[in-house]
C-alpha cells in the first residue's frame, strides 16, 4: 500500500473518565450514583491511568505509536466553580511532559462528554455563561500545557448530543426524562444538563461558542498551537428516496457543526460505521450483515467517505482522532484497521490533506452507558489488577507506525 507523509500522526486516543478512575466531581459520576441511572454500571477505577499513565505512555512509545491523544478532566481541574486545583494541573503538567520526554506528541482533547458538577448544575454549555466558563478553563490550560502539548481538541464529538437527540437514541426525552429528573433532584438543581441529557438544544449552541472562545483564549496564549474540534461522522448514505431525509439529517448534526471550524487549524473526525436512510428514515441495521459489539455495521470503508466529505466541506486538514471498533475478535480489530487505513491511503493519494490516525482506543475501556463491555482496546486491562495484555493489533499496527507505511 505504500508510505504515508513524513510526519504522519500515529496515535492511540483515550478519554480521562473512561480510563483515569474515580472522577467523582464530575456530572457523569453523580448520573453513575443516582438511582435511576442510565449506565450499566459506574466507572469506578476505570483503568486506573490517572496513577499508571507512564506505564502505558511507555507500553505506547514500545510499540511504535509518535502521539497520545488524552482528555484533561475539567472536573479535577476546577472542582468548584472559580476554585482551581494546582494539584491537578501538575498533574496534567507532568503528563503531558512525560509523553513529550517519551517522543510522543501529546494531543489534548480538553472536553470529553464530562463536565464538573457545578458546571452541569448550573445548566451546563445551555447555561448563558456556561462558553464563556469553558473558555477561562481552556486558558488556564494553555498556560500550563502551551510549551509541551501539540494538537488540542477543545471538544470531543461536539456534535453527537444532537445526532442522538434527532436520531432516537436520545431523542426520546421521555425515556430520559427520569435519569435527568433523578440528577437534578441529586445536585438539588432543576437546571441540571449534561453532556446527553437536559437541554441538548441550547448546549449544541452554547458548545459552538464555547469552541470559538476556546480558539481565542488558546491562541492568545499559544499562538503556536494547532486547534481544533472532533466531530462524530458516520458515512452518511440514502438509497433512493432517502435522499432528502439525509441531507437533513446531515445539516443538522454535521454541516452546523462544520461550519464552525472556519479558521482552526484542522478538523477530528470520529468515524465507525455508516448510516442507510430510506424514504421513512434511517433503516435499521440489516441482520445479515457483520456487526460490532455496538451494533454498528462492519463497514471499515465510512472512514474514507467521511474525510472526504469533511475535507470537501471545511477545506481545512483533517486529522482522524478517532477510529475503530469494538470486538473480542482481534482479527476482526485488523482487518477493520486495514481496510480503513486503505481508505486514507486513497485520500492522500487524492491530494487530501489528512495529517494522522489515532486508533481508538489504547485500553478496553469505561464505554459510558455501556460500561465495561464492549472492548475497543489494543490492549486489555484487568479490571482487578489493572495488568495490560498487549493483543496482536497492537503489535500490528505500532509496526505499521514505525515504518509509516503498509
Ligand atoms: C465517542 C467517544 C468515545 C467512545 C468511542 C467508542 O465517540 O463516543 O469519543 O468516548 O468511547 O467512540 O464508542
Amino acid at each position: 500500500m505504500g508510505k504515508f507523509p513524513e510526519g504522519f500522526i500515529w496515535g492511540t486516543a483515550t478519554a480521562a473518565h473512561q480510563v483515569e478512575g474515580n472522577n467523582t466531581s464530575n456530572d457523569f459520576w453523580l448520573m453513575e450514583h443516582t438511582e435511576p441511572t442510565m449506565f450499566k454500571e459506574p466507572s469506578g477505577d476505570a483503568c486506573d491511568q490517572f496513577h499508571l499513565y507512564e506505564q502505558d505512555v511507555r507500553l505506547l512509545k514500545e510499540l511504535g505509536f509518535n502521539a497520545y491523544r488524552f482528555s484533561v478532566e475539567w472536573a479535577r481541574v476546577e472542582p468548584e466553580k472559580g476554585e482551581v486545583s494546582n494539584a491537578a494541573l501538575e498533574h496534567y503538567r507532568r503528563m503531558t511532559a512525560f509523553v513529550r520526554e517519551q517522543g510522543l506528541t501529546p494531543i489534548v482533547t480538553l472536553h470529553h462528554f464530562t463536565s464538573p458538577l457545578w458546571f452541569a448544575r448550573e445548566g451546563g454549555f445551555a447555561a448563558e455563561d456556561g462558553p464563556a466558563h469553558f473558555a477561562n478553563y481552556a486558558g488556564i490550560m494553555a498556560d500550563v500545557l502551551g510549551k509541551d502539548w501539540g494538537q488540542v481538541c477543545t471538544i470531543n464529538e461536539i456534535n453527537i448530543p444532537m445526532r442522538f437527540f434527532h436520531d432516537g437514541m436520545l431523542g426520546d426525552q421521555a425515556r430520559l426524562a427520569p435519569f435527568l429528573k433523578a440528577a437534578q433532584k441529586r445536585c438539588g438543581s432543576d437546571d441540571f444538563s449534561s453532556f446527553f441529557i437536559g437541554d441538548i438544544e441550547g448546549a449544541a449552541e452554547g458548545m459552538k461558542k464555547g469552541h470559538r472562545l476556546a480558539v481565542e483564549a488558546i491562541r492568545a496564549r499559544a499562538p503556536e498551537t494547532p486547534v481544533g474540534v472532533t466531530l462524530a461522522i458516520q458515512d452518511e448514505q440514502a438509497i433512493e428516496g432517502g435522499e432528502a431525509l439525509r441531507d437533513a439529517a446531515r445539516a443538522r448534526c454535521i454541516d452546523a457543526f462544520l461550519d464552525i471550524t472556519k479558521g482552526d487549524d484542522f478538523v477530528g473526525v470520529q468515524t465507525y460505521s455508516r448510516s442507510i436512510y430510506g424514504p421513512e428514515g434511517k433503516l435499521k441495521v440489516s441482520d445479515d450483515v457483520e456487526k460490532t459489539q455496538m451494533g454498528y455495521e462492519f463497514y471499515p470503508e465510512a472512514l474514507e467517505a467521511t474525510i472526504r466529505y469533511t475535507a470537501d466541506y471545511t477545506g481545512l486538514p483533517v486529522i482522524v482522532t478517532e477510529s475503530g471498533i469494538g470486538t473480542d475478535d482481534d482479527t476482526r480489530r485488523r482487518a477493520y484497521v486495514e481496510r480503513a487505513l486503505k481508505g486514507v491511503q486513497n485520500c492522500l493519494a487524492d491530494g487530501i490533506d489528512v495529517r494522522g490516525y489515532c486508533y481508538w482506543s489504547m485500553l478496553d475501556n469505561f464505554e459510558w452507558m455501556l460500561g465495561y463491555k464492549p472492548t475497543f482496546g489494543l490492549i486489555a486491562v484487568d479490571r482487578i489488577t489493572q495488568t495490560r495484555t498487549v493483543k496482536p493489533s497492537a503489535q500490528w499496527l505500532g509496526n505499521i507506525a514505525k515504518a509509516n507505511a503498509f
